[in-house]
């Protein structure tokens, strides 16, 4: 049977299950990525499950988020994480060498790979053929540990791209332009398999900002032929020995085709505070910008930056906009140093940022009151930016550069289009990379005063009761849940610290009131938890008491993430039965476990509305266990005594 290049890849990983749209399925993982703000607990995590080393073919844990140091917190972190790499056989990429997504594509990803990652942005690596899917820490503790990955087998979405793009058009444009078509939950149990004639003109880091932003469709993944292309690519790294060819066979079918026609397209911005609320750059012209950023791995290849500095040669930034660059990698940025283009976009006002995540996580360049920021970065949520007032706006590098230089969103089509080439050769300098060493070796973990012991759940009880402590929109973003400016960062090993946050930007006084009485549940609209793979957004709560959450739909890490914590998803059968929910209800959910193991559909009873109404626990068997168990953790540990 002709097959597309995500069933190519996931029937040579098949650890369980059917290829059946839906259906539980478990896929062997070659390769796994942490970067610093999730690799804390992912750490913690493979302690406390007691594995000795990892199992994958390749493991790297990055620190790039966590690098403002104004206190030991993350300095600590960093130690921690260098020697649980070092103890456990993992590559470790230290602070300096860039962002996870782009290192990892220049240095690591591998076509015809599985790749897990505990950071949503993963499927970068799809620029390269690779099946590389985000996922919540334990999960990739897990499958570090030699596990499978589980997740329903999603449908596969043939993206045909025809045609050219115009001048001044890139590949930000093209998933903006999905984005506006389909919406942030759009690609919500889905993958996207890119084809057709326009993908020649694609280079691999143009893929990877498609790939990369794909997360916001709320996609499992996104994924990329390894072709000529991707040659060109492993070569101009020196690796041209990891390239094989990766192709749809002629006639695959698919559960979904979108066209795309390259040629029609205009330059786009995503306006605030949704990554789906996009424009043309025109319908924008002329609104002032008071800080343009320019990086995150969506949009900071060497060919991004050296395309600003092309734009920026000999101008000078206006008074009001402030100019921050923060290139994606260490390869990047030296080569920028080397060809001259960091002194022109030093001379025209910018201001270098280390390669790291930076702004895009709030990691400092927090804007003014009230600013618009214009970023080529993949997310604007509310207040992801440390200023809640500021509109974050999100575009392509060359309408980010031009506009900075302009003072104000600018269209650049009336300008001379850009040449700028892919290089041949990259610079290669694996030196910031270490090397773990070899298995045997005595290495102890460094844990700081920070580091404080994560909660875990207990056994699913047989009913359940407690107060509605908040009642949520659409679209609650893992930024809302947990939120992540610089000053919480340096908390992510700290979840006792962080539930003084929790949901805070939907509610100041929700930590108080979960602490007052003693958790209970959250209700919540459509594609609840979408945005990152953070499971501080199901740890946390779960530290707080939280017992179930009632919405409309979830987003799929979140999702997992509830589960693994033993805290249940639950989805209403009916809308009305949201609507109908008030803060302060009184809920309680009989003879839970008979429920449960009858089929999901759970009755609720609320006590203060007299009534009740019907939920549906849509989960895997095995899934059910977990919950049952009180998480992935107890139940993995269950497993692992029963073998014994
Ligand atoms: C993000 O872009 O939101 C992050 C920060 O990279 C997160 C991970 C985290 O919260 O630590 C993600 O995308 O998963
Ligand atoms: Fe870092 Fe931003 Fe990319 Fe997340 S989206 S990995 S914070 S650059």
């Amino acid at each position: 049977m002709a097959k597309n290049i995500t069933m190519k890849i996931i029937s040579t990983h098949l650890a369980e299950g059917q290829l059946v749209p839906g259906e539980e399925i478990a896929l062997h993982i070659d390769q796994t990525l942490t970067q610093d703000t999730t690799g804390t607990m992912v750490y913690l995590e493979f302690e406390a499950l007691g594995f000795p080393r990892v199992k994958t073919q390749k493991s790297v844990a990055y620190l790039d988020h966590n690098t403002l140091q104004t206190g030991y917190e993350n300095a600590d972190d960093h130690r921690f994480i260098q020697s649980a790499a070092a103890k456990y056989g993992i590559y470790c990429s230290r602070a300096g060498n860039g962002i996870c997504h782009q290192v990892h594509l220049e240095r690591f990803a591998v076509p015809g790979q599985t790749l897990l990652g505990s950071d949503s942005h993963t499927p970068t690596a799809g620029a390269m053929g690779t099946l590389a899917i985000g996922a919540g820490g334990m999960d990739v503790a897990v499958a570090m540990g030699g596990g499978a990955y589980y997740l329903n087998m999603p449908q596969i979405v043939n993206v045909h791209l025809k045609g050219k793009l115009p001048p001044w058009v890139s590949a930000k444009d093209i998933i903006l332009t999905l984005l506006r078509r389909l919406s942030v939950k759009g690609g919500v149990g889905k993958i996207f398999e890119y084809s057709g004639e326009g993908l020649a003109q694609l280079t691999v880091p143009e893929r990877a900002t498609i790939a990369n932003m794909g997360a916001e469709l709320g996609a499992t993944t996104s994924i990329f032929p390894s072709d000529e292309v991707t040659l060109q690519f492993l070569k101009a790294q020196g690796r041209e020995e990891d390239w094989r060819e990766l192709t749809a066979d002629e006639g695959a079918s698919y559960d979904q085709t979108i066209e795309i026609d390259l040629s029609s397209l205009a330059p786009l911005v995503a306006c605030p505070h949704s990554p789906d609320q996009v424009v043309t750059v025109r319908e924008l012209a002329a609104t002032k910008v008071d800080q343009v950023c320019i990086g995150s791995c969506t949009n900071s290849s060497y060919v991004d930056l050296l395309k600003a500095a092309s734009i920026l040669r000999g101008k000078t930034i206006p008074p009001h906009v402030s100019l921050v660059i923060a290139p994606g990698s260490r390869q990047v940025l030296t080569m920028l140093a080397a060809n001259g283009a960091l002194a022109e976009l030093i001379n025209a006002g910018a201001r270098i940022l280390e390669c790291a995540c930076g702004p895009c996580i709030g990691m400092g360049q927090a804007p003014a009151t009230g600013a618009v920021s214009l970023r080529t970065f993949n997310r604007n949520f509310y207040g992801r930016s440390g200023t809640a007032s500021a509109g974050v706006y999100l575009c392509s590098p060359e309408v980010a550069a031009v506009s900075a230089w302009r003072g104000e969103i600018t269209d650049p089509r009336s300008l001379e289009p850009l040449a700028v080439p892919c290089p041949v050769k990259f610079q290669v300098n694996d030196n910031l990379i270490i090397q773990p060493p070899a298995a045997g070796t005595k290495v102890e973990l460094r844990k700081g005063p920070n580091i404080k012991a994560f909660p875990v759940n207990k056994a699913l009880p047989a009913s359940l009761e407690g107060t509605v402590l908040l009642v949520m929109e659409d679209n609650i973003t893992t930024d809302h849940i947990m939120p992540s400016p610089a000053h919480l960062l340096p908390l992510r090993s700290n979840i006792p610290a962080l539930a003084e946050h929790c949901l805070t930007p939907v509610d100041e006084g929700f930590p108080s009131r979960a602490k007052k009485k003693g958790g209970g549940f959250l209700v919540a609209g459509e594609n609840y938890g979408q945005g990152s793979s953070r499971e501080h957004a199901a740890l946390v709560p779960l530290y707080l008491g939280i017992k179930g959450v009632l919405a409309l739909s979830f987003a799929r890490i979140h999702k997992v993430n509830l589960l693994n914590s033993g805290i249940l998803p639950l989805t209403f059968v009916e809308k009305e039965d949201y609507a109908r929910l008030q803060k302060g209800d009184q809920l309680v959910m009989e003879d839970l476990l008979r429920q449960i193991l009858a089929g999901g559909m759970i009755m609720v009873q609320n006590k203060t509305g007299g009534y009740s109404f019907p939920v549906n626990l849509t989960v895997s068997a095995r899934q059910k266990e977990i919950l049952l168990a009180g998480g992935l953790l107890p139940y993995t540990r269950k497993k692992a005594e029963y073998r014994e």
